[in-house]
């Protein structure tokens, strides 16, 4: 009978990306190959993260999974597919089982990208378990076969997902940068979405005609937004991103049966960040949002305006938790009592 003496085992954690422009779609369901480009931001906080620990030892029986602490029945078929992968990679036969135990420090599978921390975390686990030749390459491409926007979680920063030949993701620019930018984001509902991101893909694909415009205006949206971070341009920025949410979204309502990711709230907060950008009649753009395939807003902004939203948001959803509640007056601000919407 074997021992354990020969156990090994290695914790990773990542962090969700959230997408500037969005990802939807595959053109190969198999490798996760993407129908067009898409660009993120990989979330820096110490709030959001995704851990895996890693074990395998010759006593091991069968590949294991943990969730929160939880064995789970079986395996998800893509969590198979990864094994599957690392076994080929390491075809010395050392490999036999493994045994996965992951959880989130953040609701999942409420459009707040847990699926990509998750399989990104893993990914970068099992490269450094196996001492995987390319640790940082091969990582992206376990993770990206996990779940397609896990690729862009292995790098921080902005990170580019190409959806041309081996659809590489990489870092176009370190989160310093722009050091003035900031994300808020709310938590309208953290409950599971009703019709998952892989699904809402593929029944796009098969019914949606606005899909192929939108597929049109990738490359064009894309150089702008680079261009706009690269200079630091928030205006730019601002619009670029909310038009490309806006389009997801309308894109998803135009599948059949429809897809509807936002709800009451998710209009409301859209209304409401317009509202307070034109508030003071200049033309700044002061914050911007972004939804994925939830209901919850993740807004952009930067520094100096922060302390001014995150009163703006207490005003408007004194129930609602923004992540950087600590920092929120709880008095109501009469400033913003002139925005009817
Ligand atoms: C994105 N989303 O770019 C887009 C925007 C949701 C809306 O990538 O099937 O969980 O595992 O590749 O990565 C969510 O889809 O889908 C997603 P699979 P995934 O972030």
């Amino acid at each position: 009978m074997s021992s354990d003496s020969d156990c090994r085992s290695v914790t990773c954690q990542a962090s969700p990306n959230i997408a500037l422009i969005k990802y939807w779609g595959k053109r190969n369901e198999e490798l996760i190959l993407p129908d067009n480009d898409s660009l993120s931001i990989t979330l820096d906080t110490n709030d959001m993260h995704s851990y895996t620990t890693v074990s395998t030892s010759s006593s091991m029986t069968c590949d294991t999974f943990y969730f929160d602490g939880v064995q789970q029945t079986k395996l998800a078929s893509r969590m198979q597919k990864v094994l599957n992968e690392i076994r080929r990679r390491t075809k010395d036969g050392k490999i036999k089982f493994v045994e996965i135990r992951s959880h989130n420090t953040f609701p999942a599978s409420s459009g707040l990208a847990s699926s990509a921390s998750a399989y990104a975390s893993l990914a970068i686990a099992l490269t450094n378990l196996f001492n995987l030749d390319d640790a940082q390459s091969t990582a992206a491409y376990l993770a990206r076969i996990g779940s397609g926007s896990a690729v862009r979680s292995i790098y921080g920063g902005f990170v580019r997902w190409s959806s041309e030949g081996e659809c590489l993701s990489s870092c176009v620019f370190p989160a310093e940068h722009w050091s003035e930018f900031r994300i808020v984001i709310l938590i309208f509902n953290s409950s599971k979405k009703a019709v998952s991101s892989t699904d809402a893909m593929q029944r796009t694909r098969q019914t949606s005609t606005l899909f192929q415009a939108r597929l049109s205006t990738i490359n064009e949206k894309m150089t702008q937004l680079i261009e706009a971070i690269k200079n630091k341009d928030f205006n730019a920025f601002a619009k670029i991103v909310m038009m490309d949410s806006s389009q997801f979204h309308a894109v998803c309502m135009d599948t059949y049966p429809p897809v509807i990711y936002l709800n009451e709230q998710s209009k409301h907060l859209i209304h409401l960040v317009h509202a307070y950008n034109q508030m003071d009649g200049d033309q700044t753009t002061k914050v911007a949002y972004t939804f994925d395939a939830g209901p919850n807003p993740f807004c952009f902004i930067r520094q100096e305006h922060v302390d001014e939203f995150l009163r703006l948001l207490k005003y408007f959803y004194p129930t609602v938790n923004a992540d950087a509640d600590k920092q929120v007056s709880s008095d109501a601000d009469e400033k913003f009592s002139s925005i009817t919407l």
